[in-house]
């Protein structure tokens, strides 16, 4: 019933920029824990979005959202993640033209540092953390070193979107329904090193490179498609994928929450403890099955050759150097 049930709180950082509009409406109809679970919403900014996302937060008021019990603004870590069950790390600081990667790096390590620290320290008992802020995945490995008090099983980086992308390409070549792609794997970092995973992926049931039927196609067109969708969508909008995106993150907290189907998999990028050769502690994409408790287990014994190994390599190899360039912020 949902009147009697306690609202839980929901924190997107990042929330006055354009995926935390995609997402802010949806999370409060009922999208994001269910149709009879109240939420309060928590919305972290920095100071100079403040005022836009005030707007937003009139437009939420403007909905009359019967799940929405409170939503609270700040531009304090410490009052966001309070009392938070989902942390939905959003934003980021933003690649500048002329910048490094290894200063944006190091900027960013500058903000997830500190959200971890004040998740561990404010968080609720059950917290689950999702980031989707770039780079996705070594943020993630910082905020998660930064609270050792939380599991470090709680904390996930965002390779859903890759994997919506990845079965769309392969339903389309097929000509099937996108539901009838399944079992895909984004391998290792949300970035252009990625390996989406057409070789264990499933068609009806069946290997997706036998149905594809297309070696050269998988290799040389389906694998730099995914890879570089982000950058084609900014090149036809003038804008990154945000509709997407607060989709594909609405999608991984569904599957973090429900026990996942049959004998299908997820990619959810989780902390390596060596799994497929992968160094121990980078946050790595895997594939991935949820126990509908909150908990999951990697998906071990998929055959890799000797193609899909050198992509993994590849991709954990840019996570070491991601780690390398944010050394010092990685430990509480
Ligand atoms: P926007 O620039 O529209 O919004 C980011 C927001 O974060 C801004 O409003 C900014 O003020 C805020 N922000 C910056 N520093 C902050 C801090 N320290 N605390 C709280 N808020 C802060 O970007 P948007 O398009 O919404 O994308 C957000 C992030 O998602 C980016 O880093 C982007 O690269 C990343 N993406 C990740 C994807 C993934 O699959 N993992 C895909 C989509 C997206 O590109």
């Amino acid at each position: 019933m949902s009147a009697t049930k306690k609202p839980l709180h929901v924190t997107i950082t990042g929330a006055g920029g354009q995926i935390g509009y995609q997402l802010i409406f949806r999370i409060a109809s009922g999208q994001l824990l269910g149709p009879d679970q109240p939420v309060v919403l928590r919305l972290l900014e920095i100071e100079p979005a403040m005022k836009a996302l005030q707007g937003t937060v009139m437009e939420l008021d403007d909905c009359a959202f019967p799940l929405l019990s409170d939503i609270v603004t700040t531009t304090d870590a410490n009052v966001a993640f309070k009392d938070c069950s989902w942390a939905l790390l959003v934003g980021a600081f933003p690649r500048k033209q002329g910048m490094e990667r290894k200063d944006l790096l190091q900027t960013n390590g500058k903000i997830f540092g500190p959200q971890g620290r004040a998740i561990a320290a404010h968080a609720a008992k059950d917290i689950r953390v999702c980031v989707v802020g770039n780079p996705a995945n070594t943020n993630c490995m910082i905020a998660r070193l930064s609270a050792p008090e939380v599991p470090p099983e709680r904390f996930f980086a965002m390779t859903r979107l890759d994997e919506n992308r990845a079965k769309a390409q392969l339903a389309k070549k097929a000509g099937v329904a996108v539901k009838d792609v399944t079992n895909m794997t984004i391998w290792g970092n949300h970035s252009a090193t990625q390996f989406p995973d057409a070789w264990n992926a499933r068609i009806g049931g069946k290997p997706a490179h036998q149905v594809i039927g297309d070696e050269a196609w998988l290799r040389e067109t389906f694998i730099p498609t995914v890879q570089q969708r982000g950058a084609k969508v900014i090149e036809a909008r003038g804008a990154s994928s945000a509709g997407s995106a607060a989709n594909a993150l609405i999608d991984m907290v569904n599957s973090i929450r429900a026990k996942t189907p049959g004998d299908d998999w997820t990619s959810l990028a989780v902390p390596s403890r060596g799994e497929y050769g992968v160094p121990e502690g980078l946050q790595f994409g895997y594939p991935v099955r949820c126990d509908g408790n909150g908990g999951y287990k990697i998906v071990e014994g998929l055959k890799l050759d000797a193609f899909a190994q050198e992509k993994l390599k590849a991709t954990a190899k840019e996570l070491e150097e991601e780690r390398d360039a944010v050394k010092q912020f990685l430990g509480a």
